[in-house]
């Protein structure tokens, strides 16, 4: 170990400067690949290639341990040598915070399964925080060090003898492009993402202070179907006291919107008596309530929601199944979003073609005016803007399945 630790403070100066480099790219492909994650533009856009990108954030993000731990062998020298630059050693503690912090609720969101909603509800939001602080203070950091080097007194990583040893006269040639590139892509960024990044900064603002983010979407609500429908009592109250979290708003296409006019619900293929209901007619259709909490795979819940639907066994015992049946294929007026559960899976309880939630209509941006509720499964089986269901023969992979989610889809 002696000799190793020596192996490593030998070319110091020259190693800090590397290090810096590398944690810079990592750093950059880590933003660059979070901000498309997070970002709603992407989501339809990149389809099969977002779980690619999410398998690249994940080993990125698992790699970039590695320069902190090789940090901290150089790190009592490096601290010495910042004694008088109290700032500078603020800033180190600031990054070093963000990678811990950063790499260990990011550990918890890919091992969502292992630790449960909970857990990575609360790491969703410190990964969340953390990028809204740390984007932007490297940002920051990046663009001012790009000016320091046009100041080369200011250079600290300059005064490591180790540098001047073994490039005595040239300057450093490696710190100064890397630091050019990755401050020009820096700004580069800033500029593309910045947008989608102040929005997605106002709405976590906002879902952090109370329940009004609900409310706004029920107020933009596009879909236009008359009648409202009426809540039944337990829904009022609403039995659940009302959800507790926030939704985030997923979609793979624009948001579609409906009326009277061009909404519909089927259910055909295997079945004995297929229909087509207008709006009216679906209203007809008894309806009951339920409390369920509700998870997404990215690491979010919402809990105690109080949903009023018709169950889903309910209408396949009205259309009755046929005996070769053995899928349920779920279509969204989106054209584009479909999953499936066996029968079996149809067949419990919960599972719900809801239209109101916490006693008010569903809002367009949450899958308004009828989505499925599958609530022992993560949401990506939730089909938002349900209007089809079709009793099929063979299996049926959903969107995001054929993009790489698991099938199993049990919370
Ligand atoms: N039509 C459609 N349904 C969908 C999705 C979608 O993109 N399109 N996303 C799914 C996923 S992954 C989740 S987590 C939930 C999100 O529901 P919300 O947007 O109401 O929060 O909807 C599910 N149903
Ligand atoms: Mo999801």
């Amino acid at each position: 170990m002696g000799g190793f630790l020596e192996r490593v403070r030998k070319g110091y100066g020259k190693k800090l400067v590397s290090l810096h480099a590398w944690n810079g790219w990592i750093v950059l492909i880590l933003a660059l690949t979070g901000l498309i994650l997070i970002s709603g533009f992407w989501r339809g856009f990149l389809g099969e290639g977002r779980v690619w990108i999410k398998w690249l954030h994940i080993a990125v993000g698992v790699a970039s341990i590695l320069p902190v731990f090789y940090y901290l062998l150089l790190a009592a020298k490096h601290w010495r040598q910042l004694k008088k630059k109290p700032w500078q050693r603020f800033n180190v503690l600031v990054v070093l915070g963000l990678l811990v912090g950063w790499f260990g609720s990011g550990v918890l969101l890919w091992q969502f399964r292992a630790v449960g909603p909970r857990i990575s509800n609360i790491a969703l939001v410190t990964h969340d925080l953390l990028t809204w602080v740390g984007l932007p203070y490297i940002i920051y950091h990046s663009i001012t060090r790009l000016k320091w080097l046009k100041e080369p007194n200011r250079r600290t990583i300059k005064n490591t003898h180790a540098v001047e040893v073994l490039h005595p006269a040239a300057p450093q040639p490696v710190y100064t492009r890397r630091a050019f590139i990755r401050g020009a892509v820096g700004m580069g960024l800033a500029v593309t993402l910045g947008p989608s990044f102040l929005k997605w900064l106002g709405s976590s603002i906002g879902s952090m202070g109370g329940s009004q983010t609900i409310d706004k979407w029920i107020e933009d609500n596009a879909n236009v179907l008359v009648p409202d429908p009426v809540p039944l009592p337990a829904s009022t109250l609403p039995l659940g006291g009302g959800a507790e979290g926030h939704f985030r708003v997923y979609t793979v296409t624009p948001i579609p919107s409906f009326t009277n006019d061009n909404w519909s619900f089927t259910i055909d293929g295997l079945v004995d008596k297929p229909f087509k209901w207008n709006w009216e007619q679906f209203l007809e259709q008894k309806r009951l309530v339920q409390v369920s909490d509700f998870h997404c795979v990215t690491g979010w819940s919402v809990y105690k929601n109080t949903w009023e639907g018709i169950p889903l066994k309910t209408l396949l015992k009205q259309a009755g199944v046929k005996a070769k049946a053995r899928t349920v294929k779920f279509y969204s007026g989106d054209g584009v979003y479909t999953d499936s559960l066996t029968l079996e899976q149809a067949d419990l309880d919960d599972v719900m073609v809801a239209v109101m939630h916490d006693g008010k209509p569903i809002p367009s941006d949450l899958g308004g005016p009828v989505r499925l509720i599958v609530p022992k499964m993560y949401a990506y089986k939730s089909v938002k803007w349900l209007n089809r269901i079709e009793l099929i023969e063979d299996d049926h992979v959903g969107y995001w399945e054929v993009r790489g989610y698991a099938k199993d889809a049990w919370v």
